[in-house]
């Protein structure tokens, strides 16, 4: 494998943010690639890159059909030719300083390095409840399954081993939520028992840019994926949310 890490930026409609954050990282970590997962943005943001005509930054346009951020983070993974990657939102929530240190834990060894967000006052308290809900769903899941825990498995700030994640995404992705906001979970259902997982903290902001596309089908979608109590959990939000 090529070089050391890539940092996957899924993205849709970034426009606002795109070029900065992907400036940010280039001059942080110079040696890092940056692997952006569009979801067809039209928004201008593969122009906006298309002009910082920089080798390291690829911008990947997905199929349409196939939308949606879980599934842009695992095929991200899958393109993904260095030895580690992580994974981070582009609209600054995730501090570009915690890259750094997610790799130091890479390579000291870890197989999954998981960001967890300290303060989380940019969370509504509907998004709290919310997120406390399938938080507790998922440590019960990930118990009963004998798999590694975390303080934050629902974080959207991850970085790992790459062949051992194309591993588990190879042989177990018709098992995912695809249209899903949270990867790292299904990843962590899936991963080898005995995975070495390591955590560093962060602080959580509030978004820098452009729109939020979180909505109450993400919530429902987010339930679903702790069988099975979450799935009955989401039958019945679906007639309030
Ligand atoms: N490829 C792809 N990226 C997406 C999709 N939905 C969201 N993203 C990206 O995923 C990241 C997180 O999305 P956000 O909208 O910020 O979700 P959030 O952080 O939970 O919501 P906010 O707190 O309101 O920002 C951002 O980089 C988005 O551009 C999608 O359907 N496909
Ligand atoms: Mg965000």
């Amino acid at each position: 494998m090529k070089g050391t890490c890539t940092v996957i930026l899924p993205t849709y409609k970034e426009s606002a943010n795109i070029v900065r954050m992907v400036e940010t990282l280039r001059q942080m970590y110079p040696d890092f690639k940056v692997l952006i997962m569009d979801d067809n943005s039209d928004d201008g943001s593969r122009e906006l890159v298309e002009t910082l005509n920089d080798p390291m930054v690829r911008f990947f346009v997905r199929e349409p059909r196939d939308r949606g951020l879980s599934a842009s983070i695992f095929q991200g993974i899958m393109e993904t030719d260095t030895e580690y990657f992580v994974n981070m939102d582009c609209d600054f929530q995730h501090p570009p300083s915690a890259i750094g240190d997610i790799y130091s834990e890479l390579e000291d060894g870890a197989d999954l390095c998981i960001g967890v967000r300290a303060e989380r006052t940019a969370l509504s308290p509907m998004r709290w409840m919310a997120s406390w809900a399938a938080h507790f769903l998922a440590v019960l899941t990930l118990w009963l399954r004998n798999k590694k825990k975390s303080k934050d498995i629902m974080s959207g700030l991850f970085g790992g081993r790459t062949d051992t994640f194309k591993e588990v995404i190879s042989r177990d992705s018709s098992e995912f939520e695809m249209k899903g906001f949270k990867a790292l979970y299904d990843l962590m259902k899936f991963a080898p028992e005995d995975l070495h997982v390591k955590e560093i903290e962060f602080e959580f902001g509030t978004r820098r840019g452009g729109e939020s596309k979180l909505s109450s089908t993400v919530i429902l979608s987010l339930l679903r994926q702790s069988e099975p109590f979450g799935k009955i959990l989401a039958k019945l939000a679906e007639k309030t949310l």
